[in-house]
């Protein structure tokens, strides 16, 4: 009855005047009398006009759950004052031989591959680098970092180099890239590092060459992930190309109208070519290939790969098609697993998930109707029994392949941040959206099968900290696929194992 009401305050009679005028000239009975027809043909009303449940049926947990075992790999130091490391993302060296996990403040931590020595590696916010890391709240700081894939090869062009997108609190120099907006709240920046040995347990280098530089009209939604494509191998086209998720700049609903604006860098997946210089500001490359580096439209910007995207803060690639899959958070109703491809437009912010973008809700009307669009793989909404949070964000995404985990053997696996929650989808079903094919994933806790979000919080009580519900998962991946389960919460970097092999 609550959400009728709501249905029909909001759609039918959101004309104030029209409802008053009526008041004061009809009789009262006469008015609830017109007020109950209202509400008999309210569902006609609202479906035309917007939705906060697409999914009524909630994601299915009875069935095709997945249970999997885990280890406490790695305790990643505290960030100071009893506070734990926001963990935010994990990466292997491209020779494999190590690991590097990251957190929001500005370090990152160098990890031995069976996670028993950890070592602090870099410290962007230290004094020495003067780059004055904005870490404040909980949006922004150091969102990811990437290796070339030439770290590890002495004598080639990528030797040494590593990529930090990170927001700063230093908004004088000029910017690369504006939003049209009035305000600048801190700017997002790409930054190249060149280590002098990509092997040392500390970083020894020059202080960072800076790529590009975007001025954030809005605290929230800024970078995303940085990464270039692990599937692509030495003379391929898309070898040593970096790949930038820029959110639609923030605020809510993109009222920039960033996403959809292809002379914006906002609200894209950006491609370059860091060790390129043919930019505007000549600091990196815009690859031939990319998608509209021709399109005669002097206000475009080649760097763009695909748009129409909201706030994405992760995406991956499938190994064994090689395929791109973004998971990109929702408005306030519908979160995605969504395909990446050269020139694709999204949809944001004309369409969230396969539904059109209403006013801060969706309409059900013809979902996925508009040509050319690039449609969810599988998504989520709002209201679900699961959902713990008011805030509800897709995070991930990992395609696993081969025998790391049989369990999870082709399948797309991602979970939502806030709540701690992990899915799958089989990896080779059709790309139809909707939530019906989402599975539950647990893990085996000394024979009881538990969310990822209850570990967190049993560890945080028993390391004396203020429990939070919020997780703020994150994945981190190894080089053979392997799947670490990061949190802002414990310190503590857990990792995936196949059913029945952890040793508790
Ligand atoms: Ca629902
Ligand atoms: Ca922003
Ligand atoms: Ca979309």
């Amino acid at each position: 009855m609550l959400r009728l009401s709501r249905s029909i305050s909001f759609s039918c009679l959101s004309s104030k005047p029209f409802y008053c005028s009526l008041r004061a000239r009809l009789p009262d009975r006469l008015v609830s009398l017109l007020l109950s027809v209202l509400i008999l043909f309210a569902p006609a009303c609202s479906a035309q006009g917007g939705s906060d449940n697409p999914f009524v049926e909630p994601i299915q947990t009875d069935t095709g759950v997945v249970v999997v075992d885990y280890v406490e790999f790695a305790r990643i130091p505290d960030a100071g004052n009893g506070l734990a490391p926001r963990l935010m993302h994990m990466l292997a060296t491209p020779d494999g031989s190590s690991l590097m996990v990251s957190t929001m403040q500005g370090k990152l931590y160098r990890l031995s591959n069976d996670g028993k020595s950890i070592t602090e590696f870099l410290n962007i916010a230290a004094d020495r680098w003067a780059i004055p890391v904005q870490s404040a709240g909980s949006e922004r700081g150091l969102q990811s970092f990437a290796f070339h894939p030439q770290f590890n090869e002495p004598g080639s062009p990528g030797y040494g180099r590593f990529y930090t997108y990170l927001d700063t609190a230093d908004t004088d120099p000029e910017p690369d890239f504006e939003s049209g907006g009035s305000r600048r709240s801190h700017d997002t920046v790409l930054l190249e590092w060149t280590a002098s040995d990509p092997d040392a347990a500390v970083y020894e280098g020059d202080a960072p060459r800076e790529l590009f530089r975007a001025a954030q009209p809005f605290p929230n939604h800024n970078g995303g992930q940085v990464a270039f494509n692990p599937v692509a191998a030495a003379g391929d086209e898309d070898y040593g190309l970096l790949y930038i998720g820029l959110a639609d700049g923030g605020s809510g609903g993109d009222p920039l109208g960033s996403a959809q604006n292809l002379g914006s860098a906002f609200g894209k997946i950006l491609r370059i070519d860091p060790l390129g210089s043919d930019s505007v500001n000549q600091r990196y490359g815009i690859p031939p290939s990319n998608p509209f580096t021709n399109d005669g439209d002097p206000q475009t910007l080649g760097e763009i790969y695909a748009y129409g995207v909201r706030n994405p803060q992760r995406f991956n690639w499938d190994p064994q098609t090689g395929r791109m899959l973004l998971a990109d958070i929702g408005q306030n109703q519908v979160e995605e697993i969504s395909p990446v491809t050269a020139g694709a437009n999204l949809g944001w912010n004309l369409w969230e998930g396969s539904f059109r973008y209403v006013d801060r809700q969706v309409s059900l009307d013809s979902p996925r109707s508009a040509p050319g669009l690039t449609w969810p793989v599988a998504e989520y909404d709002h209201r679900d029994p699961l959902w713990r949070q008011r805030q509800v964000a897709v995070t991930g995404v990992a395609v696993f392949r081969g025998d790391a985990i049989p369990q999870l053997r082709d399948k797309i696996v991602f979970g939502d941040n806030p709540n701690g929650e992990l899915f799958y989808v089989a990896a080779d079903t059709p790309a139809n959206g909707g939530q019906q094919q989402i599975r539950r994933i647990l893990l085996n806790d000394n024979g009881t099968a538990r969310p990822f979000w209850e570990l967190v919080k049993a560890s945080s009580r028993a390391q004396g900290r203020d429990v939070s519900e919020d997780t703020d998962l994150r994945f981190g991946l190894g080089r053979n696929g392997e799947l670490f389960l990061l949190n802002k919460r414990d310190g503590l970097v857990r990792k995936l194992l196949p059913a029945g092999t952890a040793d508790h």
